[in-house]
């Protein structure tokens, strides 16, 4: 029943390998203006945006276009009392623009002194909750991508011990389903965002015999369609974002064979504008810096020479991350 699978056509006029240069000019101009529509519409979340725009730069080796002391004065303007990062200065702490700022100041080389590490670990802690769980901010939500925040948080500045890992895992394992993928929270469908938060949860605390690698990385290579673009679940439609947690997945798995390097290749490709520059989530649709972070970070998996290596678990280069990469 393949013709009654959700996917697009690839256009014939579409690019077929990586325009790198003109990526880095889409992100450079990106975070430059600051009177930019896009820009003023995304203060909410301006600090995983800085993450993004950092990142794509350093997995293209152009770090040093960006005006590095200004993104590390802004990113530590941030940082609110309860230890943690809001997304813009003033704003509430979120667990998501925590880890994006502490992943922003070690791309930059920056030391997150020893009394900033254990007020942010402090932040961190306050979130986990009675079963293990972590909700990302106030409003009280459970999700397990706050799980897997908290996690890398931790270990990137340091402070591992700091949650109850036991139980962290224990309700990552409720949140595993019998097809072998993982949900938001107990009894939510698999979807592949949430693999790869479950996934990496369970990478960074050593811990990823709790699950059957195989069953896990089958329904994570049924995510391709025959555009060679990869769907987040069952029945939607190809999204460039998604060659990243899934393929992020299936590495940290040890499966990369298990999907086609070749059509999804052509897939990632397809999705940069040549014009613009940056990647958007499918051909012809409008590029956006997380699209374009996501889809040069897949191609790095891929082994791409003209990029920096990726970690699968932190989304950073090997370079910036050194000792900190457990893979
Ligand atoms: C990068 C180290 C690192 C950590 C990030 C926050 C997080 C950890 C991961 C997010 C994983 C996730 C849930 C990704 C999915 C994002 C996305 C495109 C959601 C859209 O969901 P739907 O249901 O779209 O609107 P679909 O594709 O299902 O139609
Ligand atoms: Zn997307």
């Amino acid at each position: 029943l393949d013709f009654a699978r959700k996917d697009i056509d690839i256009p014939a006029s579409s690019p077929r390998n990586l325009l790198k240069d003109v990526h880095s000019q889409f992100i450079h101009q990106y975070q430059a203006d600051h009177n930019s529509y896009m820009y003023i519409m995304s203060e909410h979340l301006r600090v995983s945006g800085i993450y993004w725009c950092v990142n794509a730069m350093d997995l293209s080796k152009d770090l040093e276009k960006m005006p590095s002391q200004e993104i590390i004065e802004y990113v530590k303007t941030c940082r609110n009392s309860d230890g943690g990062y809001g997304p813009a200065p003033g704003h509430d702490s979120h667990i998501l623009h925590t880890l994006c700022a502490v992943q922003t100041l070690l791309i930059f080389g920056e030391t997150i002194d020893s009394e900033t590490s254990n007020e942010i670990a402090s932040y961190v802690k306050s979130l986990q909750q009675e079963d293990g769980s972590f909700v990302g901010d106030i409003a009280g939500e459970i999700d397990t991508r706050f799980t897997m925040c908290s996690l890398a948080t931790c270990h990137l500045i340091n402070r591992p011990n700091t949650l109850n890992i036991q139980k962290a895992i224990e309700f990552i394992m409720r949140c595993y389903n019998t097809d072998g993928g993982f949900g938001t929270r107990p009894g939510s469908e698999s979807h592949a965002g949430q693999v790869y938060c479950c996934v990496g949860s369970l990478a960074i605390t050593g811990r990823l015999e709790e699950i059957n690698r195989d069953r896990t990385a089958e329904w994570l290579a049924f995510r391709q369609c025959e555009s060679g673009g990869l769907n987040g679940r069952p029945e939607k439609l190809p999204d460039v974002c998604y060659s990243w947690w899934v393929l992020a997945s299936l590495a940290i798995l040890g499966r990369l064979d298990f999907i086609d390097e070749k059509k999804m290749k052509r897939f990632i490709f397809a999705c940069q504008d040549d014009e613009t520059g940056g990647f958007a989530d499918r051909p012809g649709d409008c590029a956006d810096p997380f699209h374009t972070v996501f889809g040069i970070a897949a191609l790095s998996l891929f082994g791409d020479e003209t990029l920096e290596p990726v970690d699968p678990i932190f989304c950073m280069t090997k370079r910036s991350l050194g000792k900190l990469s457990i893979l």
